[in-house]
């Protein structure tokens, strides 16, 4: 049963107060002792916004663009969470702090929350940490969600994924079709972005990357759109929020929402289950005990699987005798 703190915190952040609303975000990204009954409350409510995963190589423009979709769905009458996730170090602090000056027009709208998250841990918990974010910010009653992330490697892209709908951001730069074929990009798009048209070359890359994307097996019905916008003017902007709707659109009728939706959350849990199992291990198996397989192996003594099922045995073992505690 929560104390009495947390269950302020819990209900005053549920009633999408900005500064309870922060803290709870903190305690998530800390993963607070208390984390786990917030999280379970926000979990209940959550499952109302439509998540937008913005990606893209370093510099596309993504942050402009989000500062100009959260205005555009403004305007529309909707509420927008912004969450910048900024995989560099967290000594360098550079891109952040450029967001937050890139942001600055939206800042005293009581309509919009922005939060920024840095890589801490490792990157599988950065994309935990992500959905954790979203569902907070989900219960506070949001009702779009711009998730920022650069799209350059593996665990990135998992960031990505934890969005509804995603949007890849590229720039017209020859080449980048290519690039983001290879990044695996292709895959998650659910609506490209070249922007920076106003540079040399746009209407070139919409072309390599309709073409690209005509060369895949369909793999659904939904016609990945290609879009140009000029951020940094707001060009296009209207157009993309329209594409999202669309796509939402297109997912809520035919199940497919449901069913991305259904998926994520099945690697959430796994991703749980193995966590508790790991910690269930290591607190029955020590590290000494642990590093005398490991050598036994190095010494082609026991080969990985033996040792693997030894130490399993061991943990078993050890936890009927727990049970009989
Ligand atoms: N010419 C031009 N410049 C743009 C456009 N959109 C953004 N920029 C500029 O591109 C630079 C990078 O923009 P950001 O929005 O920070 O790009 P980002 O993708 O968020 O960058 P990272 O988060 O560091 O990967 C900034 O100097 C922007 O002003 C555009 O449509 N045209
Ligand atoms: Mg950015």
């Amino acid at each position: 049963m929560p104390d009495f703190a947390v269950q302020d915190l819990i209900s005053r952040t549920l009633a999408g107060e900005r500064v309870p609303l922060a803290r709870a975000l903190s305690w998530v990204e800390n993963e607070h002792p208390q984390a786990g009954a917030l999280l379970d409350a926000c979990f209940e409510r959550s499952g109302r916004a439509f998540r937008i995963g913005i990606t893209g190589p370093p510099g596309a423009g993504k942050s402009t663009l989000v500062t100009q979709l959260a205005k555009a769905y403004r305007s529309r009458g909707e509420t927008v969470a912004v969450v910048a996730v900024d995989p560099t170090s967290p000594f360098s602090g550079g891109a952040l702090l450029g967001d937050r000056v890139r942001m600055v027009e939206l800042a005293g709208d009581p309509g919009v929350f922005i939060r920024s998250m840095a890589t801490r841990g490792s990157m599988g918990g950065l994309a935990v940490h992500t959905a954790q974010v979203c569902d907070v910010l989900d219960a506070a009653g949001f009702q779009r969600i711009l998730i920022e992330t650069v799209g350059v490697g593996q665990s990135e892209l998992e960031v990505a994924q934890t969005a509804d709908s995603t949007v890849v951001v590229l720039v017209p730069e020859s080449g980048d079709g290519v690039q983001a074929m290879k990044a695996g990009l292709m895959e998650i798009a659910d609506v490209f972005a070249i922007n920076k048209a106003d540079r040399d070359g746009a209407d070139r890359a919409a072309f390599a990357v309709r073409s690209a994307l005509e060369l895949r097996a369909p793999t659904s019905e939904w016609v990945v759109p290609v879009e140009l916008a000029v951020a940094s003017r707001g060009q296009g902007v209207d157009t993309l929020v329209e594409r999202f709707e669309e796509h939402l659109r297109f997912l809520s009728a035919g199940g497919g929402l449901e069913r991305r939706r259904r998926q994520r959350l099945a690697q959430r849990l796994e991703d749980m289950v193995l966590d508790a199992m790991w910690a269930a291990f290591e607190d029955r198996v020590s590290d000494a005990e642990r590093q005398a397989m490991l050598d036994a192996v190095v010494r082609r003594e026991a080969t990985p699987r033996q040792a693997a099922e030894r130490l399993m045995h061991l943990a078993a073992e050890r936890d009927d005798a727990a049970l009989l505690d």
